[in-house]
């Protein structure tokens, strides 16, 4: 929990469960000046859950690992961009360890993990947001990125933590941001807040049909001949075509 303000030391609040339902009271870590928003996951790969935060008042992102018991480790900082909004914790570049990419006000920055939990210096892609949230949105089996902010914004992964031009979705406000498959499609949707209304995108797959998997090579017939029988289920947006080749 961000314990809003912009004073100085601002801080983080976690409260461990009992295990009933109740709560220890809180411990206090410091972060930077006007925390807006935590993410958690693993992020040094040793098994428990640690933190991110992003800082709306000084431009840094801290990261505060879990030394095992709940309890956190000093907080390490990263510069990040004006105005940091949000964080969202994924693997973004496929290597098997989770980078973090944090909304701001000009830029959106990324962080890709060097696997320790540590991280180098940030990229940024012109995406300015005040909300991000990650989810494989094509079906390409890498996290893309989506964040609001005068709409939403929808940036798909080349696999690599680079990304496909952007493309923005309506104009008016989006203060918060979630993703889930609302219409079962097996496609995560969009639902946020723009004023006082509730905002859902269904995605109807826009990129296309797409092949979940594909085996490399598949000997379908022993020698000699005899009858195959091969079944196609497309994503996107019906109708549908396909073509045999052999
Ligand atoms: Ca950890
Ligand atoms: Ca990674
Ligand atoms: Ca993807
Ligand atoms: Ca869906």
């Amino acid at each position: 929990m961000a314990n809003q303000g912009t004073g100085s030391p601002s801080t983080i609040s976690v409260l461990l469960n009992n295990g009933d339902a109740t709560f220890a009271p809180d411990q206090e870590y410091g972060v930077g000046v006007g925390p807006e928003a935590v993410s958690l996951g693993d992020l040094d790969g040793d098994g428990d859950l640690d933190v991110a935060v992003a800082n709306d008042a000084d431009n840094i992102v801290s990261v505060l690992l879990n030394n095992g018991d709940g309890t956190l480790a000093p907080q390490q900082t990263y510069a990040v961009d004006e105005r940091a909004r949000d964080v969202a914790i994924a693997d973004l570049d496929g290597d098997g360890d989770l980078d973090i990419a944090v909304a701001g006000a000009s830029t959106l920055s990324i962080l890709l993990n060097n696997g320790d939990g540590t991280f180098p210096p940030r990229h940024t892609l012109d995406a300015p947001g005040d909300e991000i949230a990650l989810a494989d949105v094509d079906g390409d089996n890498d996290m893309d990125i989506i964040t609001g902010r005068s709409g939403y914004t929808v940036l798909r992964n080349n696999g690599d933590a680079t990304f496909a031009p952007a493309d923005t979705y309506g104009s008016g406000s989006a203060e918060d941001l979630q993703l889930a498959d609302l219409d079962g499609n097996g496609l995560p949707d969009i639902a946020g807040v723009s004023g006082t209304n509730l905002q859902i995108r269904l995605n109807c797959g826009p990129f296309g049909a797409t092949i979940a998997a594909q085996p490399a090579a598949v000997v379908l017939l022993p020698a000699g001949g005899g009858v195959a029988e091969l079944t196609v289920r497309p994503g996107g947006t019906a109708p549908y075509s396909y073509q045999w080749r052999r």
